[in-house]
């Protein structure tokens, strides 16, 4: 009887199989999420979301009883719950796919869904939190629809040699017809099998695979998140100046004047986050040195500190980009580092380079003129985090980050330009990288309408080691009107400023142009970011409604 010709018996329980594929489909795409958050930021891991998450909504009495079974093993009586309703939803998911195409996929999308609300509950929901439960759900979905049309194979070729078997039978005696090609054979059901469990034990095995190197990343960066949420740093032997009354407009909307670790930008050709250890951390001075020094974090952090306040930029931040950011750096002035190891005669740059060879390469003129080139070991009264140089980074007054600002330091090499090159030179980046001068509209939003009437502008300005001397917009090419200019908290930060406009109905274009405290003029013409930073006005539009 031919009741399922060529297909799959529907009536026909669901092979256990299925429920194999389904959990290494969810294993599968778990790894890739868990992977994807050990390389860009273990805080983004959706599994650890879930786990807060669950934590959070447990009622306070069933915490306390898990404590009191599980005492210090209750995070791991967690994961460990996790994993098997997970497994069992998986295998169900295997299940329901076998019967109804696109059934698993949407049980594996509901992993999803609770990966993303658990990320966005928490309080650091970034672009990258979103995306992470996303790819783990499309990869689940993937592997699950790959191993279950490997399943369907193989059943269905079953099912078909069982069919073909009595029409392929050839009387005894009588060759096969000269000439006439033999059908091809329907591949035999063992072939189908092996391919299927080649298959499912292939995704198994990457899975494992990618759960012990997920599991090994976070192991590292887990040990050194530790030492440094331990460590206390010392206190500034000359401290930040307080902050100008006024520095910070209230203006909603606007930058705030200093930036959260949280929201700074980070820049950085690193795959994973290093992982350095301070207690073997060491800081080596070499090249063209009377001396040569190798510093480590104790006696570093014996130093007496600088704190200051550093707007630091990537030179390709796009005019009116967000590749910059202003923290309240703790550090150790280099020039006294270098001054102990005596630069020779003849050395014009400090090559510096990272645990992960990156190299950037710094005018040693710059660093020693006396302004606040740092040792950085502190952002924003924290350690630096992970992802911004733990334990150390050069932090350097008014160049860009790719020719100073080294996270994850290792080495200074005195040099000379003429010899060595930091890492984005050779590949079209200028050698020589001071952070040129501009503006940006930070409110209103580009592209959100407002009310007419009194429309408050606002934003920032910045010219690092120069400061700001006045901040003009103009409004569809008109003249340029002045903006009120807070004071800065230093030359080497940004300045916020603001200006209310009257505005009726209509479409306006507004330009933002700065001047410098030397009356130097911000350059209009624009410039793409390469190869030593964007120059031209933040334009933005803004639809006035009635
Ligand atoms: N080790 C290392 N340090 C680095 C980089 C890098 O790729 N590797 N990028 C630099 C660049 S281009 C910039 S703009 C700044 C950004 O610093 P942040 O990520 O702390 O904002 O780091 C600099 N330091
Ligand atoms: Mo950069």
């Amino acid at each position: 009887m031919r009741t399922y010709a060529g297909g799959v018996n529907k009536s026909q329980p669901a092979p256990p199989q299925a429920a194999a594929a389904g959990v290494v489909s969810v294993a599968a795409g778990v790894v890739a999420g868990e992977l994807a958050a050990a390389f860009v930021s273990p805080a983004l891991s959706p599994m650890t979301g879930v786990g807060s998450a669950v934590i959070d909504a447990v009622p306070p009495a069933v915490k306390d009883w898990a404590v009191a079974v599980f005492g210090t093993a209750d995070k791991l009586a967690l994961l460990v719950g996790m994993g098997l309703v997970m497994a069992a939803m998986a295998g169900l998911a295997g299940l329901v796919e076998w019967r109804r195409r696109f059934a698993g996929a949407a049980v594996i999308a509901v992993f999803g869904v609770v990966g993303l609300a658990a990320v966005l509950g928490r309080a650091q929901a970034t672009v990258n939190a979103v995306v992470l439960p996303l790819l783990a759900a499309g990869t689940g979905i993937l592997v699950l629809h790959w191993l279950m049309s490997r399943l369907r194979d193989w059943k269905k070729t079953g099912a078909e040699a069982e069919r073909d078997a009595p029409e392929r039978d050839v009387p005894e005696g009588s060759a096969p017809e000269r000439g006439v090609p033999e059908r091809p054979a329907p591949e035999r059901p063992a072939a189908g099998r092996r391919r299927f469990l080649q298959a499912l034990g292939g995704g198994a095995v990457g899975a494992a695979a990618g759960g012990v190197l997920a599991a090994a990343l976070r192991g590292a960066a887990a040990g050194v998140s530790e030492f440094r949420s331990r460590l206390a740093l010392p206190s500034a032997a000359s401290p930040a100046p307080p902050l100008p009354a006024g520095a910070e407009l209230e203006l909603g909307g606007i930058s705030p004047l200093v930036t959260p670790n949280r929201d700074f930008y980070r820049i950085d050709t690193a795959l994973t986050v290093p992982a350095v250890d301070p207690d073997t951390w060491v800081l080596k001075v070499t090249g063209m040195v009377e001396r040569d020094i190798e510093l480590d974090f104790a006696t570093l952090l014996s130093k007496p500190m600088t704190e200051r306040h550093v707007t630091i930029a990537c030179v390709s931040n796009e005019v009116g980009g967000n590749l910059i950011g202003n923290a309240l750096w703790l550090g150790w002035p280099v020039r006294e580092l270098l001054a102990m190891a005596g630069p020779q005669s003849g050395a014009d740059m400090v090559l510096s380079r990272s645990t992960d060879g990156w190299t950037a390469g710094t005018p040693l003129e710059v660093l020693t003129d006396g302004r606040d080139a740092l040792l950085a070991v502190g952002m924003n009264g924290e350690p630096l985090p992970l992802e911004h140089g733990f334990p150390v980074r050069l932090v350097v007054p008014g160049l860009y980050g790719y020719v100073s600002a080294t996270k994850w330091l290792t080495e200074l090499k005195v040099t000379r330009f003429a010899d060595d090159a930091g890492y984005w030179t050779p590949r079209g980046w200028s050698e020589r990288g001071p952070i040129k001068m501009s503006s940006r509209i930070d409110v209103p939003r580009a592209g959100r309408p407002v009310r007419a009437g009194t429309v408050a502008f606002g934003g920032v300005a910045w010219a690092q080691h120069t400061g700001i001397g006045k901040v003009e917009l103009r409004v569809n090419r008109g003249d340029w009107q002045a903006a009120e200019l807070a004071p800065g908290i230093s030359r080497d930060t940004w300045y916020q400023w603001q200006l209310p406009l009257a505005l009726t109905p209509g479409q306006y274009e507004i330009q933002v142009r700065a001047t410098d405290l030397n009356g130097a003029r911000q350059i209009e013409d624009r410039a793409r970011v390469a190869p030593d930073g964007a120059t031209g006005f933040h334009t933005i539009r803004v639809d006035v409604t009635p």
